[in-house]
């Protein structure tokens, strides 16, 4: 008798083998991934709009060509994970449909704005940092183009990482009031930076099944406590005031610890409330209607080509 699609299944996940498109999978895992994947592609092209609000304002011509190669970037990130996110038989107008009536979240960070140049280091440092410890763990995820895109995703995001320190160096060691534009940017981007993790494990919805199908291989605790202590000494390097008060070294744990999120704020930036959830989505579903006649050019020259070779 044959082995039941379930048993390979479990036989893979178990294994750490890769589960690909064609691979029978349990509907439940397939759903929980375009959940997952589409949010991520969503997160990546949606924080485009924060740091591409500073494209003509960059200072010098160097630092406007490395945020514009970073912000298409971005783009490019958005459409591994949209093409990933199509191998699960998902369409793109089915995951645009669902970012614009809210269906769909993305990262709550890019409902925040970017109020001053700094703003743009610290994204870079922080914003990208954060995603580079969950990133990294995505790598080794169950599902065979997730893990690909991530691998990918991860070598770019790890460059956007350094280039954003690398302005918060400069900053922290210009003038009074640079140094004072790079603390403003830390204190305000910090706790943000933090609730990229999502809940904490005992309120995440999703963490169980997760990690039992391998689709996420470290909690988000476990994500945001790396996080936290890899970034710790970084502020120090820099010489900036920690944003938290309650960040201290705790000998028993390993670990630094730190103080709470308020989840009351981050409860509100999810469900659609934050700062500039309403401005991201319009502006997302301008940019996609003035994209129309691309698309419609598209399938003109498919039908015109079709219809000669068919001659
Ligand atoms: N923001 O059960 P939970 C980048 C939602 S972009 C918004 O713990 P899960 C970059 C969650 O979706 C890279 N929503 O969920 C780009 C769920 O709601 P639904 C972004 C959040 O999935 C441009 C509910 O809360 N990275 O690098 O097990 C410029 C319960 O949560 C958030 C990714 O997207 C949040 N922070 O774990 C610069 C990583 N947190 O879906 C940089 C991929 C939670 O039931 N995603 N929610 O309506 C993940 O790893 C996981 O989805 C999460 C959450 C760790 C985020």
């Amino acid at each position: 008798m044959s082995e039941s699609g379930q048993a390979i299944f479990d036989r893979r996940i178990e294994s750490e083998q890769k589960v690909e498109p064609k691979d029978w999978m349990p509907a439940d895992y397939r759903k929980n991934l375009i959940r997952q994947m589409s949010q991520h592609a969503h997160s990546e092209v949606i924080g485009m709009q924060p740091e591409g609000n500073w494209i003509s304002r960059a200072p010098t011509l160097k630092r406007k060509m490395v945020l514009l190669a970073k912000v298409q970037d971005e783009g490019g990130h958005g459409l591994y994970l949209y093409s990933a996110t199509e191998t699960l038989n998902a369409t793109r107008d089915e995951m645009n449909e669902a970012l614009h009536s809210g269906k769909a979240k993305y990262a709550s960070i890019f409902n925040y704005p970017a109020l001053s140049w700094a703003d743009v280091g610290a994204i870079g440092w922080l914003v990208d940092g954060a995603a580079i410890v969950n990133q990294i763990s995505l790598q080794s995820t169950s599902y065979g183009p997730y893990s690909r895109a991530m691998i990918r995703i991860c070598k770019e995001e790890s460059f956007h990482q350094r280039q954003g320190y690398e302005m918060m160096i400069v900053l922290a060691n210009g003038t009074k009031e640079q140094k004072a534009m790079a603390q403003d940017a830390l204190n305000r981007i910090w706790w943000p930076s933090l609730m990229m993790f999502g809940p904490h494990d005992s309120d995440s919805a999703h963490s169980g099944r997760s990690m039992q199908w391998k689709i996420k291989r470290r909690t988000n605790d476990e994500l945001r406590q790396s996080f936290v202590d890899q970034t710790v000494p970084q502020i120090e390097f820099l010489g900036l005031e920690m944003p938290d008060p309650e960040i201290k070294w705790n000998e028993e744990r390993g670990h630094y610890d730190f103080g709470e999120i308020d989840w009351d704020e981050f409860k509100r930036v999810i469900s659609g409330d934050g700062p500039c959830n309403r401005d991201r989505i319009r502006h997302h579903k301008k940019a996609h209607d003035d994209g129309q006649w691309v698309r419609d050019a598209l399938v003109a020259y498919q039908t015109k080509k079709s219809a000669a070779s068919a001659a």
